[in-house]
């Protein structure tokens, strides 16, 4: 039922996830997701994409024969998924493999931020402990922080777990409340971020979230306030944040994710309150692996049993 199904993939993607799609179906590339490359050929044939790039409503439009549309990432706000379900197409991301990992490095990031660790290693490696003795006393500390977290899903449950453990209270904002936890919910973000000093983004992007943490929200976390970002940079109004670094209206901020990955703005960089990570939330080689294999297997069950392992929300009642 697989062999002999085309399955496009436009743009880069990584490697196991290629040697799967290549092993049980016929895999064809596209050196990026844009309707006008698409070949009378290829229309007519490709039944689905495996991606992490964006994929527009041009481009499903352009392929009349797809059903499935695997993302690679829990994240798809790349992937136009309401026009998806409107033509009838499924379209899947990569869940829970990768919670764990994006959690721990959340709060990796977070005491990296507080506790200035990167820029202490750096001391030592440029030979200052040495030669000027030791690094100055971080100013900033975890210890009683007041934690809120912004998207209480499967990402933002684990990191409320780890920093319970570490001591600290937590609060969160939602779409909903959440039933299963016990953190204390408020109905907006402002609101949450009046009543912590700690904001850590890990809501999904796209437009609903379009610069949710603007001015008032980061200033509402006060000049204690630290901003750690693991979500989408597109939820940040970065002008704004970088303005709330340089003048003082914050203390200091932690960004996995960036507003035009990889551009990160010099204004960003020149800041010493800042903490930056190239997009590394998921990255590691055995978490990558997990994510390339559940792309493949999510269009090897949709081919085979005429279901995916893990549909998104807005296609969830597709069928084939
Ligand atoms: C990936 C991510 O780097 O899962 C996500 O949403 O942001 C990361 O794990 C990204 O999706 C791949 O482009």
């Amino acid at each position: 039922e697989t062999q002999g199904t085309a399955i496009l993939v436009p743009g880069r993607l990584h490697p196991h996830a290629l040697e799967r799609i290549d092993a049980e179906f016929e895999l064809l590339t596209l050196e990026q997701a844009d309707a006008t490359l698409v070949t009378e050929e290829m229309a007519a044939k490709v039944r689905g994409i495996a991606s992490m790039t964006v994929v527009d409503a041009a481009f499903i439009d352009a392929l009349p024969n797809l059903e499935i549309i695997a993302n690679f990432g829990v994240g798809y706000d790349a992937v136009d998924a309401t026009h998806a379900a409107r033509r009838g197409v499924m379209v899947t991301n990569t869940p829970d493999v990768l919670t764990d990992e994006v959690a721990d490095t959340a709060v990796g990031l977070l005491l990296n931020t507080v506790r200035e660790l990167p820029r202490a290693e750096a001391w030592l490696r440029e030979g200052r402990w040495v030669s000027e003795g030791a690094y100055p006393f971080s100013r900033g500390s975890l210890r009683g922080r007041t934690v809120g977290i912004f998207g209480m899903g499967r990402i933002g449950r684990a990191i409320a777990q780890r920093l319970a453990a570490f001591g600290l209270p937590i609060a969160y904002h939602n779409r909903r409340p959440v039933d299963d936890v016990p953190y204390a919910y408020h109905d907006t973000l402002l609101g949450l971020a009046s009543a912590v000093d700690t904001l850590i983004c890990v809501a999904p992007g796209g437009e609903e979230t379009s610069k949710a943490i603007n001015e008032a929200v980061l200033k509402a976390l006060g000049a204690n306030g630290v901003f750690v970002n693991i979500g989408r940079g597109s939820t940040v109004d970065e002008a704004a944040l970088i303005r709330a670094l340089e003048d003082g209206a914050i203390f200091a901020a932690g960004l996995d994710v960036f507003e035009d990955e990889p551009n990160v703005p010099e204004a960003l960089l020149a800041v010493e309150n800042a903490s930056l990570l190239p997009h590394v939330g998921s990255a590691s080689v055995a978490t990558r692996q997990g994510m390339a294999d559940l792309v493949a297997d999510n269009l090897v069950s949709w081919f085979v049993k005429g279901q995916p392992i893990t549909p998104v929300p807005e296609t969830a009642s597709v069928t084939r």
